[in-house]
């Protein structure tokens, strides 16, 4: 057994003291605090080595099924970056505008682009799920319209499926790229989306499970909201009704990101919108803050397909 002083010494010896070229310091700091918290959780919890081993090799599966960003996202890491960014914006005295949450690990670069309307599915499930239409304006906090603004929206199929990780589906289904109008608004004519499962026999689903936890997502959709001036806006509703509105394995539902999908009937309405049937509605607005140097960055560096 060692102490909390000797790991402390064990660790500087091995990646401190032994340095000899160009350190990154930042990396450094990262790595010896890191691997002094592990060996002081070895000590605490006594690790077998045969623990230790199948932590590596979990990894390595993870990795290997591109489920660590799924990973983050069930253990809450995402949702805790998310808590830590409010609670800076609140120290820079920084209020108002949609709340944020988590982009989650399956957003695609490249979708197409249009000016104030988008259609977004391929028409495949047109028979299966209810057309959905979402509109919505983006303001600024004072309400003022911002034209141009740069909307992308991504969400699941029928099935809880995204496009591109699977491949089942057409290239760019159900993700697009819309430009705010003149009047500051946005259209997406789309399908019903519905809850996301992480796949039963995967990696995440495995630490789940031995949790005891679901790996579900309500129904939601995507946003990446941006503006030249603006904080760049990462953000979901979800969908009021859904079983798992509050039980999300993910943590993304928050107060004002709830939208309601209300079932549009009247004739009139359905004509207006070139449809033959029922289609449901989504209200769903976006107020971005404005930028200033003050402001933490709301820019994330992270890796993304692009398709
Ligand atoms: C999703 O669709 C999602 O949004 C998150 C956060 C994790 C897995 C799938
Ligand atoms: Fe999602």
């Amino acid at each position: 057994m060692m102490n909390t002083q000797e790991i402390e010494k064990l660790v500087k010896k091995i990646n401190v003291d032994t340095a000899q070229g160009d350190v990154d310091l930042r990396i450094q700091q990262i790595v010896v605090r890191l691997t002094r918290d592990l060996f002081q959780a070895i000590e605490d919890l006594n690790i077998s080595q045969t623990e230790l081993w199948k932590g590596l090799e979990y990894f390595t599966d993870a990795g290997q099924a591109n489920e660590l960003g799924l990973l983050a996202a069930g253990l809450g890491l995402e949702h805790y970056l998310d808590l830590r960014a409010d609670e800076a914006d609140a120290k820079a005295g920084i209020t108002g505008g949609t709340p944020r949450t988590i982009e989650g690990p399956l957003y695609v670069t490249g979708a197409p682009e249009s000016v104030g309307f988008t259609r977004m599915d391929d028409g495949t499930e047109s028979d299966k799920v209810p057309t959905l239409f979402i509109e919505g304006t983006v303001t600024d906090t004072q309400g003022n319209i911002i034209k141009n603004a740069k909307v992308e929206i991504w969400h699941a199929n029928s099935l809880g499926n995204y496009s591109f990780f699977d491949k089942s589906q057409s290239n760019f289904n159900l993700r697009r790229t819309v430009l705010t109008d003149t009047t500051g608004q946005y259209v997406a004519q789309t399908t019903m989306p519905v809850g996301y499962g992480c796949p039963p026999q995967g990696t995440t689903q495995f630490v789940l499970n031995k949790l005891g936890r679901h790996g579900n997502r309500p129904s939601h959709v995507h946003y990446f909201v941006s503006a030249p001036g603006y904080r760049k806006l990462t953000t979901q509703f979800n969908i009021e009704g859904d079983q798992y509105l509050w039980d999300d394995f993910a943590f993304a539902t928050r107060e004002g990101l709830v939208a309601t999908a209300k079932d549009v009937t009247n004739e009139a309405e359905i004509a207006h919108r070139g449809l033959d049937k029922a289609f449901k509605h989504i209200q769903f607005n976006v107020e971005l803050v404005k930028d200033t140097e003050f402001s933490p960055s709301t820019e994330v560096d992270r890796r993304h397909v692009n398709a």
